[in-house]
């Protein structure tokens, strides 16, 4: 049957009086201004034709509809918008069912819920994710999913922005029916309905919902809110349907939609969006191919050794674990056994799938055996003597084609690749604890990596679903570096006159998690103190020195596995405690500094530009590449909040705060 074309992504068939719409703009067939106006130029034609007794619109390649062109943000809009085509397509007096063959986000989701019918693909999804962008649906997502599914799913959704799989969106009533074949069976569908009542989605009731169940999916929201507008805004629209008219519930949702794409959070998520695929592009190096790897060693299994393996366990890779004896080889075992079941417990993994990792981890103490691994990682003590030997025996061990990957935090990583006689098949691989569930890690292209080392390490991160970041060699790397510049300049407000809770609250109120104080005593105080111990004799002497920390760990003080810190911890609570501030304020007073009061602003202000100050280094360096980068980091890495963009982002746009 020939082949209609509407624009240039958008072109249809007629396949037994249904006309067969499909949507293919690469990579993932947003609905730039052409598949817009494409849409509407099929709708003209189906109308006009008699013989056209439905359609169907399904997307070409791996995606239905990727959403909304993020491209198109912030430029002048381009008609017809997409409110205008879904209305449309709801209205329409013939039936339209979305063959969803794979993901339907945002206004590919609202696509497929103003369609009559929606049959999923195998590999279908379907998800609101606009919340993880700033924003909330503006092309009625708020509105008709809750008829569909009711308010209490339609909250856990939309602001959440959780995509479902195709029999989860069956079972929740998101879509009608499962199919193999999306296309042919959303074809016997619109054939079904052709010439009767059409189901318009926005024309069904909201199902009645109990209030407590809303009030509690509200809280949960809430709660992990931390500063975002877009999760609350993304509720009470949903609940808005439950008490309007479609049409007035329409207009609230297009308001709050405009007014939140406008604004910064929406920028700062964006950036992020941006970033994130952005990150880990090397130039020149798309033009390397990785290396294959199949069987990973880690050596160690300690806290970060375990995290690595069951990271690589989980995403299919064959394990061999060494340690030093055969009785910490049996312990490494069962630390990364417990930690593939913990896993299960929470759901993240069926027991098939947790048997069929065990079935692929060897742990071992015997080096020799490391001979079969395309990859190996260490992760032992941070020592650079426990390491260069260790490299040294590995690079003798090892094929010629395998890579060696070194996750030390803070040791030269270009002095480990030194031991060994080819330094061009090593690179950092620096996880971040614990590893199987941080996404960050920093890959440090050494002096000497070879691009296809450098590209296979790359490859492999992205394979474990985390995200690498290049990284040139420096003490601390990106991340430990901006968070030194930090964590000093908070040491410096103490001194100053601000209180390690003032200080923690302002952040707390800015977005992180938690504050700086409260972090460093959840991570223990004593690593720091050896570093700076080390440190010591190579100290510029003019250098500002905060020995506040130095005097909270001689006080036996280090953090919350000794049950007290920077805080107290009276029945596991953080508490302040008198004696840190006695500590603080004898430190001040030994200085002659005159404490003075903070505002939360200054405190965070001060914070934001030491952050910065170090990220430029790093840039003018060549140490990382993009400012996005160590936005990244510090947002993946250390709980700066993603709404605000990073630091970099953060104080480039704190003009545009009003
Ligand atoms: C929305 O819909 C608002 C509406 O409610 C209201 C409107 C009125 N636009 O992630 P990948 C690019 S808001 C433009 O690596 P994957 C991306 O930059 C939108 N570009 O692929 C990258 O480009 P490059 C709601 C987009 O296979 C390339 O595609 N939708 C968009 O791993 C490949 O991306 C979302 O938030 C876009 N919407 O994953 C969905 N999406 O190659 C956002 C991607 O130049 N997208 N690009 O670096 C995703 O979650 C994933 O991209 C997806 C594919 C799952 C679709």
């Amino acid at each position: 049957m020939a082949e209609i074309r509407f624009s240039e992504s958008v072109s249809a068939r007629l396949e037994d009086d249904v006309l067969i719409v499909t949507i293919n703009n690469p990579p993932v067939n947003a609905l730039s201004a052409h598949v817009r106006s494409g849409l509407m130029a099929a709708l003209d034609h189906a109308a006009d034709q008699p013989v056209i007794a439905g359609l169907v619109i399904t997307g070409a390649g791996n995606t239905f509809i990727g959403g909304a062109d993020i491209k198109e943000f912030g430029k002048p809009p381009m008609a017809p918008v997409l409110p205008e085509v879904i209305e449309r397509i709801e209205a329409f007096e013939k039936p339209i069912v979305s063959a969803v063959n794979g993901a339907a986000l945002g206004g590919g989701c609202e696509v497929a819920l103003a369609c009559h019918g929606r049959i999923a693909g195998e590999k279908a999804s379907f998800g609101l994710p606009e919340v993880k962008l700033g924003i909330v649906p503006g092309a009625g997502g708020t509105q008709r999913l809750p008829r569909l599914i009711g308010i209490v799913p339609a909250i856990d959704l939309i602001a959440t922005g959780r995509a479902v799989k195709a029999d989860e969106a069956v079972a929740l009533g998101l879509a009608d029916s499962l199919a193999a074949d999306p296309v042919s069976a959303a074809l016997t569908f619109a054939q079904a309905q052709a010439g009767k009542p059409l189901r318009r989605t926005g024309m069904i009731a909201v199902p009645p919902a109990d209030a407590a169940a809303i009030n509690a999916a509200e809280a949960k929201v809430s709660a992990k809110a931390r500063g975002q507008t877009a999760p609350s805004e993304a509720v009470r629209l949903v609940k808005a349907a439950g008490e309007r008219e479609l049409k007035q519930g329409l207009a609230e949702e297009r308001m709050a939609f405009l007014r939140l794409r406008d604004s910064i959070e929406s920028a700062a998520l964006r950036h992020v969006f941006f970033a994130e695929r952005a990150a880990g592009k090397v130039e020149g190096l798309d033009k390397v191919s990785p290396r294959p790897i199949a069987i990973v060693g880690v050596v160690g299994t300690g806290l970060m050794g375990s995290g690595i393996a069951v990271s690589a366990l989980t995403s299919g890779y064959r394990v061999i674990a060494l340690e030093q004896t055969e009785d910490a080889a049996a312990s490494g075992r069962a630390r990364i056994a417990e930690t593939l079941d913990k896993t299960m417990r929470s759901g993240r993994l069926t027991t098939t799938s947790r048997d069929d990792c065990l079935a692929r981890l060897q742990t071992t103490a015997q080096a020799g055996d490391l001979a079969r691994a395309d990859l190996v990682i260490e992760a032992v003590f941070d020592d650079i003597k426990v390491k260069t030997e260790l490299f040294q025996k590995l690079d003798g061990i090892v094929a010629p084609g395998a890579i060696l990957a070194t996750n030390t935090s803070y040791l030269d990583p270009d002095a480990i690749a030194a031991a060994t006689a080819d330094p061009s098949r090593v690179v950092g691989l620096h996880f971040f604890s614990p590893a199987n569930v941080m996404r960050l890690v920093e890959v440090v292209d050494c002096a000497e990596t070879a691009p296809e080392v450098l590209a296979s390490a790359l490859a492999f991160v992205k394979s474990l679903g985390k995200l690498p970041i290049v990284c040139g060699v420096t003490e601390g790397f990106i991340g430990n570096r901006v968070f030194s510049a930090y964590r000093r300049e908070a040491e410096f407000m103490l001194e100053d006159g601000a209180l390690p809770h003032e200080i923690d609250a302002a952040l707390e109120a800015y977005g992180f998690p938690m504050g700086i104080f409260a972090v460093n005593d959840m991570a223990g105080l004593e690593i720091a103190w050896a570093r700076r111990k080390r440190q010591a004799a190579t100290r510029d002497p003019a250098a500002r020195y905060v020995e506040i920390a130095d005097r909270l760990c001689e006080a036996g003080r280090l953090g919350r596995k000794s049950g007290r810190g920077w805080y107290a911890y009276p029945k596991g609570e953080r508490a302040v405690d008198p004696e840190v501030t006695a500590i603080i304020e004898a430190a001040r007073a030994a200085k002659n500094i005159k404490p003075r009061s903070f505002t939360a602003e200054e405190i965070t202000g001060r914070l934001l530009l030491a952050m910065v100050d170090e990220g430029k280094s790093l840039l003018t360096e060549g140490i990382a590449a993009r400012a996005g980068d160590i936005d990244l980091v510090m947002i993946n890495g250390y709980g700066f909040p993603a709404h605000k963009g990073g630091p970099m982002f953060a104080a480039e746009h704190s003009k545009d705060r009003t």
